[in-house]
């Protein structure tokens, strides 16, 4: 029986144990899956890596902690059970010691004060790093529930998908965000490249990003912002010099005028849609939903809620609660034709 227990008690021990070696091995496989996996495990830029270094650090010195003193308080459960011979007398009470008393309360805030700085020291190197003159600068405006992306030195305006050039450490060009809200608290996190930084309104933030490998990296608004806050997802795009500069070049145009979609253009020329959405070279110049001049260049639509496919788009306008319950687009009560004629359109804003 007490065998049985100690048995119990050391397997209950090393769970902790097998817990981090199951995080350290699915690490490789994180790290393989890098890109698409939104993991804090698989860093490709400089902020990233620090907060996971950071992290590292303080689970090993708290995993310690926690080892010691777990495995002290396990060897005296064991050590000191009732046996079966016990008189049942009281132990020896020994009251105040000076020295033990002196190492708890030194130890501890020794480690706090270690804690404390070099998390300090990390929030300061990100916060305060020098800005190089070839960063980019991309202002990030928080919406109920959609991302807007202004590149205000290239004139560019986008939604949900982030481009950015990706960067190296002998030749760095970092991404600076400049992150606003237009309503309520939302928090950018893409955890590959950067933490989580809040968008306040009226409260600017910045933060930045230097992605060292090229590819699409996701990631999702990291604060409550409402009902379709799950669905307010993030994708951002790091691509070679050549690659941005060919996205850049296409998204300073204004949007295709293709003849054979003018009933598609006339029909979201007539509607409410020039309200909330703009399109250059055409009347509508709304803003409070995405820009929708190069639409048929983002791979998803609604801030990643779905894949930007003809069929999508179809149920999107029908529906925008099909896929976003809450969403803020009304369902615009066109008949199939005008449907039909609004998709063929939005697919050539290339
Ligand atoms: C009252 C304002 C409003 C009106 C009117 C409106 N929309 Fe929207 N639209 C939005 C908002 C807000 C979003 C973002 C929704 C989200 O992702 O949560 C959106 C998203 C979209 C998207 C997805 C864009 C993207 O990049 O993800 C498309 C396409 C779209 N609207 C088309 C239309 C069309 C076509 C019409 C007219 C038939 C229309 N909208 C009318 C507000 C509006
Ligand atoms: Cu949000």
């Amino acid at each position: 029986m007490i065998r049985e227990q100690s048995a119990r008690a050391i397997r209950l021990s090393s769970l902790p144990m097998v817990c981090v070696a199951a995080v350290v091995a699915r690490q490789s496989a994180w790290a393989d899956a890098a890109q698409g996996s939104p993991s804090i495990f698989a860093p490709a830029s400089t902020p990233a890596s620090s907060i996971l270094g950071l992290s590292l650090f303080v689970l090993s010195i708290t995993g310690g902690i926690f080892f010691t003193v777990g495995g002290l308080l396990a060897w005296a459960i064991i050590r000191y059970r009732a046996r079966r011979d016990d008189d049942g007398s009281e132990p020896a009470q020994i009251y105040g010691s000076t020295q033990v008393e002196l190492a708890w309360t030194v130890i501890p805030i020794l480690i706090v004060v270690v804690l404390f700085l070099t998390t300090a020291r990390i929030i300061f190197a990100i916060q305060d790093a020098p800005k190089p003159p070839a960063a980019l600068d991309v202002t990030v405006v928080g919406h109920q529930f959609w991302w807007e992306f202004r590149y205000p030195k290239l004139g560019i305006v986008t939604a949900n998908e982030l481009h950015v050039p990706v960067s190296s450490t002998n030749d760095p060009k970092p991404t600076y965000l400049h992150l606003l809200s237009s309503d309520v608290d939302h928090s950018f996190w893409v955890p590959q490249l950067a933490g989580k930084t809040d968008l306040i309104p009226n409260h600017p933030n910045d933060t930045w990003i230097d992605p060292l490998h090229t590819g699409v990296y996701l990631g999702q608004c990291a604060q409550f912002c409402g009902v379709e806050h799950a669905k307010m997802l993030l994708r951002v795009y790091v691509d070679t010099p050549e690659q941005f500069a060919a996205w850049v070049n296409k998204q300073k145009q204004p949007g295709v005028q293709d003849a054979s979609v003018a009933a598609g253009r006339h029909v979201f020329e007539t509607q409410a849609c020039t309200n909330c959405h703009r399109i250059t070279g055409t009347a509508a110049t709304g803003t409070f939903g995405p820009d929708l001049t190069h639409l048929a260049s983002r791979a998803t639509i609604a801030s990643g809620a779905a894949l930007n496919t003809p069929e999508n788009l179809r149920s999107w306008i029908n529906a925008p609660d099909h896929f976003k319950p809450g969403a803020l687009m009304p369902a615009m009560q066109l008949n199939d034709e005008q449907v039909d004629q609004l998709v063929a359109y939005l697919t050539t804003l290339h």
